[in-house]
């Protein structure tokens, strides 16, 4: 036997925490707690490739303690939306490569999302114009963004079972490909409403095979994807997205607070870096309102980031009560890209413009300017 191991406390664990104290996430000493959130931004080239305007985008917020990329689809079905940067094709690892350069110059951390949007498309977003997949042949309520606007969400189909283990592999080449990138690590995206939600909650998942119906069987494919990702990674360099009271996308469970709780204890198997939980709903009200949080955070054996309407006085408050390890800040971070910096010197944020979230020019995606900037057509108002 091996000496019990009575290592001092160091003061990362033994003070209270706030954004500027370092955080262990997996691997990874973070600089900060503050995490930039997946924002999606439709602004990739032709054939999903991250081009030069995306590199200066991560560049100039490289300064937040670990960035996680917009949603990138995982393979030509995973799409659902026009202009999203995919992890699929040699031209997009190539295009990925010079941001994760960027960043790593800069001396930021960043983690690809892993994206299959599932039944959240359209055909003519999808190869061979094909219908979208999904757990069950539900249609979605809603819009899909395609090249001509907007259009109904289709009925899927609803994979085979014997589908799913292609729906696995491409997850794994994709989690090898975001490695040939030069990434630091991978998140899971298992949230709003995409497919490994739509596996996840009995609103979407009518199945009768191993994947749908007990709790257990709707939370496989989240533990075989997760399975072949860390494989790729290590699990100290992979999160999950969860979004348990997110309305987004017409998806609904019955019993989150259980469903999730669940599916966190699950992953614990894996020792995985982190978790991230959208802790707010997009539309809405939450489903339920009465969700525990607290809960989940207990259950899960890792870093707990939370998302979803925090600014830097929540933050702290949340990180002070050890509510959170880190907080993931979306809108804040478009549009103040030195947000750490910001929040270190209690200076004025820049406003989000809804205008620009989606598609479009540089405007809206470069122009948010740092601190000592001039500035012009973005206004400012008091943190
Ligand atoms: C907003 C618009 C389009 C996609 C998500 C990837 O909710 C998204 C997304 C958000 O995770």
């Amino acid at each position: 036997m091996t000496k019990p191991n009575f290592k001092p406390l160091q003061n990362i664990q033994s003070s209270v925490p706030d954004i500027f104290t370092p955080a262990q996430v997996g691997r990874y000493e973070l600089a900060n707690r503050a995490v930039m959130a997946p924002l999606t931004r439709n602004r990739a080239g032709e054939g999903g490739v991250p081009r030069a305007m995306n590199v200066e985008y991560y560049r100039q917020r490289a300064s937040a303690g670990l960035i996680i990329t917009e949603g990138s689809p995982i393979s030509a079905q995973g799409v659902g939306y026009p202009g999203t940067p995919g992890i699929y094709t040699s031209e997009q690892v190539a295009g990925w490569k010079r941001v994760t350069d960027a960043v790593h110059d800069e001396g930021g951390c960043i983690f690809l999302q892993l994206w299959h949007v599932g039944r959240i498309s359209h055909p003519s977003l999808q190869p061979d114009g094909e219908l979208p997949v999904a757990p069950s042949a539900i249609q979605p309520m809603g819009e899909a963004f395609t090249a001509d606007g907007l259009k109904p969400f289709p009925t899927p189909r609803a994979l085979e079972t014997d589908e799913i283990a292609d729906v696995v592999t491409q997850f794994r080449t994709a989690a090898e490909n975001a490695l040939e990138a030069g990434f630091d690590g991978v998140e899971v995206h298992a949230a709003n409403g995409y497919l490994l939600d739509q596996f996840l909650r009995d609103g979407s998942n009518h199945r009768t095979d191993r994947y749908g119906g007990s709790l257990e069987n709707r939370v496989r494919l989240l533990l075989e994807v997760t399975e072949a990702v860390v494989e790729v990674w290590g699990a100290d360099r992979v999160g999950v997205r969860f979004s348990p009271v997110n309305g987004f996308n017409d998806i609904r469970d019955s019993a989150p607070d259980v469903t999730f709780p669940y599916a966190a204890s699950r992953l614990n198997r894996f020792g995985l870096a982190y978790l991230h939980v959208v802790e707010a709903s997009f539309v809405g009200e939450e489903h339920p309102r009465t969700f525990d949080k607290a809960k989940l955070r207990r259950v899960f054996k890792g870093a707990y980031m939370a998302n979803g309407g925090y600014g830097h006085q929540t933050a702290e408050t949340a990180l002070a009560a050890g509510a959170a390890d880190v907080i993931a800040f979306g809108t804040p971070f478009l549009a103040n890209p030195d947000l750490v910096e910001r929040f270190a010197l209690g200076a004025a944020l820049n406003e989000p413009d809804p205008e620009t979230f989606y598609g479009g020019d540089e405007r809206g995606d470069l122009d948010y300017p740092f601190l000592g900037d001039p500035v012009t057509a973005v206004t400012a108002t008091a943190a």
